[in-house]
């Protein structure tokens, strides 16, 4: 007996996939496409990516990965923090294989022997960043707008921030973590968080370039960048390695308050908005992140922090606060930075029992 003809209208009202995977020619091609949440990575998505990248490692055809967004806005928003919030009041089962699978991602990537390059043309930020930071070639246009904001929603920088963070220049890790400032494409460029800067009006044709020639990849790449405009942060590195100087939370707030200019008056009222728990575990891990000698320690430490952070009240109460009523309210428990206890944040960097702890792709192991 032949299966019932599936219904037209179902066809219709499907969901188009939330990640396009496309083999083109010589080159391998992953479109985010969740338009709606601004590509935030979920673990369907998670998968396809890691699926689609594990084909070619294997296939010698495939000589580029290209990362770019389809319709819409983008790059991509982070991690679906949502559906993992609500997880977490649960069992958190759902939560926990979201980041253990997105760690396996981001170790594949970074492990990656092909070159890949990614178009941040957009949002970047957590997860996004996680992506983008392992390819090669890093493209900024004008509307790149890159942050780790983690520390409003009462996590960390993850997926291996603690890593890409750390080796940039002074005390920027420490701003970045902890106030979750926003740069520009420039800005990208200055720090080398982005490897060239090319107009978003030019990259339809630079990925046709790619896709037609992907051995040309630096001489394409080369040819479509411009010089960005100047990078505001340069003038601001003086005053961040200054104020953000020590590894304690207690000290920044002083140094800020101490200086009193308009900039650290602003960056001090960010800061009083953050989880101050969150903050404490984002400057003890640029601490631990240098000591990781490969980046799989990265990911076994970093997932380590984020089975305990995802269920301390503050993920779902920053959730609440930012992302679901939007009220930009959160009511942080503890409240203070003095309320913290350095013993509170030993304990959410204790290893995980060797029967929880992450490990890499059984592919890569
Ligand atoms: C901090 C974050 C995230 C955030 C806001 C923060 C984050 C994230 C999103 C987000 C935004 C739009 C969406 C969505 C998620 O916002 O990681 O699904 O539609 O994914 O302050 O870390």
């Amino acid at each position: 007996m032949s299966a019932a003809p599936r219904p037209v209208a179902a066809l219709e009202e499907a969901d188009p996939p939330p990640v396009l995977v496309e083999g083109e020619g010589r080159v391998g091609r992953i479109s985010l496409n969740r338009p709606k949440a601004l590509h935030a990575l979920d673990l369907d998505m998670v998968q396809a990516m890691t699926g689609a990248l594990l084909e070619w490692l294997g296939d010698p055809a495939v000589k580029l990965v290209l990362i770019d967004h389809a319709e819409g806005r983008g790059f991509c928003a982070g991690g679906d923090v949502i559906t993992i919030a609500r997880s977490s009041q649960g069992h958190g089962a759902a939560g926990q294989a979201f980041f253990f699978q997105e760690y396996r991602l981001n170790h594949l990537m970074y492990t990656y022997p092909k070159r890949g390059v990614v178009f941040m043309d957009g949002i970047t930020m957590g997860g996004g960043v996680g992506i983008a930071c392992p390819c090669k070639y890093r493209i900024a246009t004008e509307r790149t707008v890159l942050a780790m904001p983690e520390t409003s929603i009462g996590l960390f920088p993850d997926v291996g921030g603690g890593r890409y963070l750390s080796r940039l220049r002074g005390r920027i890790a420490q701003f970045l973590a902890l106030t979750g400032a926003r740069l520009d494409g420039a800005e990208c460029v200055a720090l080398g968080l982005a490897t060239h800067y090319i107009p978003s009006d030019r990259l339809a044709d630079v990925k046709r370039e790619l896709i037609e020639v992907p051995e040309h990849v630096e001489a394409i790449l080369r040819a479509a960048q411009i010089e960005p405009p100047p990078a505001r942060i340069v003038d601001n590195y003086a005053i961040i390695d200054r104020c953000f100087a020590s590894d304690r939370l207690e000290d920044i707030f002083a140094a800020l308050a101490a200086d009193g200019s308009d900039w650290a008056k602003k960056e001090l009222a960010t800061l009083g908005t953050k989880s101050p728990t969150a903050c404490k575990v984002s400057l003890r891990l640029l601490v631990e992140s240098p000591r990781q000698f490969h980046f799989l320690d990265e990911m076994r430490l970093e997932y380590g922090i984020v089975v305990r952070m995802f269920r301390h009240p503050d993920f779902i109460e920053g959730v609440r606060a930012l992302l679901i009523d939007k009220d930009n309210a959160p009511r942080w428990t503890p409240a203070t930075p003095e309320e913290v206890a350095d013993e509170m944040i030993d304990r959410i960097f204790e290893p995980l029992p060797a029967r929880e702890a992450w490990t890499p792709l059984e592919e890569l192991q």
